[in-house]
């Protein structure tokens, strides 16, 4: 599934008074630096950060320093020489890496559909050692594999130690203390806050790695996950402010936005991210009870859901049969996934409920909640199977669509439990292959009362990450083939990825 959208002469509407809301909320980034390497290799041989001062490197020499943890921020290198005098450049290539495993791929075999300018590599040319050497861009890493390309007989080049100045919005001062005595359950913990404070960034970022940008429904799941952390209130408004303030010409929400050089909405509508932007602000307001944000926000908000009923729901008030063209619900060619969007839809729907009762539009309120009930008795009629047990869409069974049917308050009582088995179970239902999607599935299991299948599951999902030696969680994860991508190669995804930092957040509400 190639999600690719170009629009010729796309025009965002920009709303100046919103964006310069948005603008108001920059935060400020924390500076911590990290002095480096923890640990190092040479030509694959195990060295001391000393030692490595004492190892001058040859054309052909590579050295792979690991900072100890994943980071976000820029590095510099201080280098100098040992041999005769520098008659020629140092000619390096540096390659930055997540998960070290991402080293031992080659980028010229990366033939995939997102650009290889993601892939974090550089090539320089110096000219003068002993030199700090400052790198230019923002990397997200654990690892960097320094090979020299070139020296001359007369020289080779020592690295006499690195840096990384880590960056992010997130305070960790600001996080509550919290008792985990479950030790799986802590490193778990752990390791999503660790994801969510590496993608706090200028906006909530989806991966520091890539697409290092702002989307819808990613921004959901790290605001529900920083609202029980780091509260990055601020960050969480200003993200919600950019959404509503650049949009396409009929007022629709992209599903993600620029910020660089200026707020920009991208020309890709996914309709189950638009239709999470309520829920998004009726959480926020949930938290705050801001009431700037629900009188600047509320009518953005409601447009989102209107627009889906006006163009999406049929007559039976059930979502057309081709909506899954603008849909995402989980990276999968193979989904059918109108059952799944009518679940996403009806959640909106009680969002504007909410968001009109909070701002004491009880006509409006009314409305909403009729046409909730409406899409829930329609979407019985439509998705149910009596002869499965289990909501079909488009004639498949897939776990998408139990998961966001009964997020939806659509799964009849008592039927939960074999539904899911049987989506899960069944040869060639489509997998569920993101953290994004697990999660609801996860969320899923707890609105049907199987709590110890959900925490069963966190634990055996992430934990399978953390198995493979994660720092931080990812984007993809199949743990029956790890190097599964959707972008057709490992080397392009991303290993410290927003939606999949929930567990903190799982793990405070429901299970200690
Ligand atoms: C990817 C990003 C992002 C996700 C979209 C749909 O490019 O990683 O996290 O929201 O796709």
């Amino acid at each position: 599934m190639e999600l690719i959208s170009i629009i010729p002469d796309f025009q965002p509407r920009n709303d100046p008074h919103l964006l310069r809301k948005a603008e108001a909320l920059k935060p400020v980034l924390q500076y911590t630096d990290f002095p480096a390497p923890v640990s190092c290799r040479v030509n694959g041989e195990q060295m001391t950060p000393e030692s490595l001062k004492e190892r001058p490197l040859r054309a052909g020499d590579q050295a792979i320093l690991d900072f100890g943890r994943h980071l976000v921020g820029h590095v510099a290198l201080n280098l100098s020489t040992a041999g005769s005098h520098q008659d020629a450049p140092a000619f390096l290539q540096l390659d930055f890496a997540e998960m070290a495993g991402e080293l031992n791929e080659n980028p010229e075999d990366y033939h995939g559909w997102l650009s290889r300018s993601w892939i974090q590599q550089e090539r320089l040319h110096l000219d003068r050692l002993p030199a700090e050497v400052s790198l230019p861009r923002r990397y997200a890493f654990r690892y960097l594999r320094l090979t020299v390309l070139d020296t001359s007989p007369k020289y080779q080049v020592v690295i006499q130690g690195a840096k990384c100045t880590a960056e992010s919005a997130a305070d960790w001062s600001s996080v509550p203390e919290k008792q985990i005595a479950d030790e799986e359950l802590k490193r778990i913990y752990d390791a999503s806050l660790r994801t969510l404070y590496d993608c706090t960034q200028d906006v909530l970022e989806d991966g520091p790695k890539r697409d290092q940008r702002l989307w819808l429904g990613d921004l959901r799941l790290e605001a529900l996950t920083s609202y029980v952390s780091f509260r990055s209130l601020d960050v969480i408004k200003r993200c919600l402010y950019l959404f509503a303030g650049t949009r396409f010409p009929d007022g629709r929400m992209a599903a993600n936005v620029f910020t660089e050089p200026e707020p920009a909405a991208d020309d890709t509508y996914l309709m189950d991210y638009a239709l999470l932007f309520p829920v998004v602000l009726q959480e926020y307001l949930e938290e705050t009870d801001d009431a700037e944000a629900l009188a600047d926000l509320l009518e953005p908000a409601l447009e989102q859901t209107d627009w889906v009923l006006d163009h999406w729901v049929d007559e039976n008030g059930v979502m057309k049969s081709d909506a899954g063209k603008v849909g995402f619900i989980d990276w999968s060619e193979s989904l059918n996934r109108d059952a799944a969007l009518q679940g996403v839809l009806i959640l909106s729907l009680d969002a504007c409920a909410a968001l009109c009762e909070k701002a004491g539009d009880g006509k409006r309120k009314a409305e909403y909640e009729e046409k909730a009930a409406t899409l829930r008795q329609a979407a019985g009629r439509a998705f149910w199977s009596e002869k499965e047990q289990c909501f079909l869409s488009g004639g498949q069974i897939s776990m998408h669509s139990q998961v966001w049917l009964t997020l939806a308050g659509v799964m009849p009582e008592g039927k939960a439990k074999a539904a899911f088995d049987k989506a899960l179970n069944l040869p060639g239902a489509p997998k569920m292959n993101t953290p994004y999607m697990h999660h609801y599935y996860v969320a899923a299991l707890l609105k049907a009362g199987l709590k110890d299948e959900a925490e069963a599951h966190l634990r055996a999902y992430w934990g399978s990450m953390l198995n493979a030696g994660a720092d931080t969680f990812w984007e993809c994860c199949d743990p029956d083939d790890l190097s599964a991508s959707p972008y057709g190669g490992m080397i392009v995804n991303s290993y410290c990825h927003a939606w999949s930092c929930t567990p903190a957040y799982l793990i405070d509400k429901y299970f200690i």
